[in-house]
């Protein structure tokens, strides 16, 4: 029976080699592994053996099985790729480099005021980080304050994996990490990070609200930071972002990972302040939640909240982008219209 199978393993290496398209090396597949293939034929003839053979024929059977599988598996993306060659010296116009010319591309909006804000802030000595998305509950809600069965938890319902982790609510959820991983700063050298992010949360979607949307949070930790520092930082933002004057209000807010928080609200741009269903009719849009961050916070990072104070800031980019092109619908932004997106080439 073993010369039968080396038999079978020269027929197959030999029809491998003689095969030049898909089809023969299908055809090839079928010979001898098909339903009524050579090599399924002995593989049905184990059953009549005695122990010891089988255990020696089907031993090599299997070997030659894999073998011819990755064999055929190779071959064909070795024909796939010769078809693809011969396609393209057939036409030898086509050249795939060549910038289409009705459609070259854009950057979405967000992109662009994401790599804009990056900029300014890198000016200012700001590292940027990469937060996550899928996350631990953690992280995304215990590590900035906000406990099991806390209400602040009912702002932010989101999508939760069958192993517990979830999608993030907020870029606030990369806090504790980036404190561990940078620790607590050296005197006269604050830690100043910028971490970006897509956000999920399970909302009622409207004009300004989606359940798929970015923010991008801003964190500076010292030995001598306060609330002048943040305002600062905030109008710098702002002036630089909207290149113009814009009105903006500060009024307290409430997050538990921050203490005091406010809440910078800007003029809606769509309305002028009148009134739409972008700012909901009142005028005013909440896109830059701050404050100086909780001394729990600052400990659960493993910094010293007796010794170092900070602020932190998570601006909603996504609506900052519709303020500052004028797109009334946040829907536009995930809908992949390239009409409405390309504008912004
Ligand atoms: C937060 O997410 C806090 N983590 C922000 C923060 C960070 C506060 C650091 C203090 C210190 P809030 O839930 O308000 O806060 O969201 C922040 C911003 O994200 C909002 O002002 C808004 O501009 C944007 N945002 C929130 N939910 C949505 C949504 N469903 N669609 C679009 N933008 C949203």
């Amino acid at each position: 029976m073993l010369e039968i199978v080396s038999k079978i393993k020269d027929e197959f290496e030999a029809g491998l080699k003689a095969v030049s398209n898909s089809e023969e090396l299908e055809a090839l597949r079928i010979k001898f592994l098909g339903k009524k293939g050579a090599l399924t034929d002995v593989l049905k003839s184990l059953k009549d053996m005695d122990a010891e053979t089988k255990k020696q024929v089907g031993m090599e059977v299997n070997a030659l099985k894999g073998e011819m599988e990755e064999s055929l598996k190779a071959n064909g993306k070795r024909l796939e790729e010769a078809l693809y060659d011969m396609a393209m010296a057939a036409s030898p116009k086509f050249d795939f480099t060549i910038p289409s010319e009705d459609n070259g591309g854009s950057l979405h909006p967000i992109t662009i005021v994401q790599r804009r804000i990056e900029d300014i802030f890198k000016s200012m000595g700001f590292i940027i980080e990469d937060g996550i998305e899928i996350q631990t509950e953690y992280n995304n809600f215990e590590a900035v304050n906000i406990p099991k069965d806390h209400p602040a938890r009912d702002m932010q319902d989101t999508y939760y994996l069958s192993n517990g982790q979830l999608l993030k609510t907020h870029t606030s959820a990369a806090q504790n990490y980036i404190m561990r991983k940078y620790g607590a700063p050296e005197p006269g050298k604050p830690l100043r990070v910028l971490f970006p992010g897509r956000c999920f949360r399970n909302e009622n979607i409207d004009a300004c609200h989606e359940n798929t949307f970015f923010q991008m949070e801003g964190m500076m930790i010292g030995d001598d930071i306060s609330i002048s520092n943040l305002i600062y930082f905030m109008k710098v933002l702002l002036s630089e972002v909207f290149e113009r004057d814009v009105k903006v209000r500060l009024r307290p807010g409430f997050f538990p990972f921050v203490e005091p928080g406010f809440e910078l609200d800007i003029n809606c741009l769509i309305c002028g302040g009148e009134g739409c269903p972008t700012c909901k009719q009142s005028g005013w849009l909440e896109l830059l939640p701050c404050g100086m961050i909780h001394p729990n916070v600052l400990r659960m990072g493993g910094i010293d909240p007796d010794k170092y104070t900070g602020f932190a800031f998570g601006l909603g980019l996504t609506r900052l982008a519709m303020m500052k092109y004028g797109i009334k619908d946040i829907r536009v932004l995930n809908s992949g219209n390239l009409k409405a997106l390309k504008q912004f080439k």
